[in-house]
């Protein structure tokens, strides 16, 4: 009889718990069933006239019961608590906070990185050198003397000393042989400054030098070398075509020009109608360029390039102005996350 009465308590107090929404019903809630004359209390006194066993029974259950309830009275106090807060400071406590956007790395930083990547692959060391340059080193040493037009195609800037900002990473060439003995494989990125511009030449861009020399390095190897590079940066169907050309620093010198990958060939604006964009100029080492560092010629070849980061990162992303990368607009920015 009384069991069954204890069952008709439970159902009763967890469905009015269920109710309560604020701290006034819930003191309500609390005097009546466990106030001094609350209704668990006065069946936990009745018990003291049962029998031993009935009274241990029961008493646990209620016990239970009780305590189960104080702390479930106690977790919705703190819920009301804070819902009252929240109402105060005019807040929705429950909406996400705020994050910090998080900035990303320069596309043209994207590039470098990849490459640098790809070159380390083929066990190429990394190394980066000085934007103010002397003239030896960006022209004298690489078998550009101060007579030869090929400084005319590479105008500069010249600091009021005759030092001058670096027409190309070129003179890493010279600087990395002159700092180490062959064999040897490096390459230099960095940023270089021209009297250049238009939409797809900047006054400030960026290259990536390579060189490569060892005592059996021949021209198979640097088609080798800049074909595989191509195919990791654009993909294994990208082809690329070897144009001859000339470089004071290289003999022979060619120039490799990459199929556009937005129009395939067909031409478009990225490529300049053309299907194709030269990305490189390369060539093997010029006698005259070991000569300026003692190289003995006898033993050692070489080949070197250099490529325009710019061209690359525009023909991936299919960006039709290199000052793209300049402006600073951080829509666009956003677009390389
Ligand atoms: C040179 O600068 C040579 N030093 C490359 C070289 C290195 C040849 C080693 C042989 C051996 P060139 O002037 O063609 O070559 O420039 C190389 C690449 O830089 C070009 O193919 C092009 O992708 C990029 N480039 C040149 N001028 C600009 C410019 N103003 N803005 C953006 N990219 C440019």
């Amino acid at each position: 009889m009384i069991l069954e009465e204890i069952e008709k308590l439970k159902k009763e107090i967890w469905e009015s718990f269920e109710k309560i929404e604020s701290l006034s019903q819930l003191e309500k809630f609390r005097i009546k069933y466990l106030g001094k004359k609350g209704e668990i209390t006065s069946y936990l006194k009745l018990l003291k006239d049962f029998p031993l066993e009935e009274k241990k029974r029961l008493g646990k259950e209620l016990n239970e019961l009780k305590s189960q309830l104080e702390k479930k009275l106690k977790s919705k106090e703190r819920e009301i608590l804070f819902k009252e807060e929240d109402k105060d400071l005019g807040l929705d406590l429950t909406l996400p906070g705020r994050f910090p956007s998080v900035g990303t790395l320069h596309p043209i930083s994207q590039i470098i990185d990849e490459l640098c990547e790809i070159f380390s692959r083929l066990g190429f060391e990394v190394v980066t050198g000085p934007e103010i340059e002397t003239e030896y080193y960006n022209f004298t040493a690489l078998n550009i003397p101060d007579w030869h037009p090929a400084r005319d195609m590479q105008a500069t800037f010249y600091l009021k000393n005759g030092a001058l900002l670096r027409t190309h990473t070129s003179p890493m060439q010279i600087r990395a042989m002159l700092e180490r003995t062959p064999p040897l494989r490096i390459v230099a990125p960095g940023k270089v400054y021209r009297c250049d511009a238009d939409v797809r030449h900047s006054p400030m861009f960026h290259q990536i030098e390579g060189l490569m020399v060892d005592e059996d390095v021949s021209f198979t190897d640097l088609k080798g070398i800049l074909t595989y590079f191509a195919k990791e940066i654009f993909g294994e169907k990208t082809k690329v075509r070897f144009r001859p050309s000339y470089f004071p620093f290289t003999e022979p010198s060619v120039e490799m020009d990459i199929e556009c990958v937005i129009c395939h060939g067909k031409g478009c604006r990225v490529c300049g109608e053309a299907g194709w964009v030269e990305i490189l100029g390369a060539g093997m080492v010029h006698p005259e360029v070991f000569k300026a560092v003692n190289y003995d010629t006898n033993i050692w070849q070489g080949f070197a390039f250099g490529l325009g980061i710019e061209r690359i990162a525009m023909i991936r992303y299919g960006v039709e102005d290199i000052r793209m990368f300049f402006e600073n607009h951080l829509m666009f920015l956003q677009s390389f996350k």
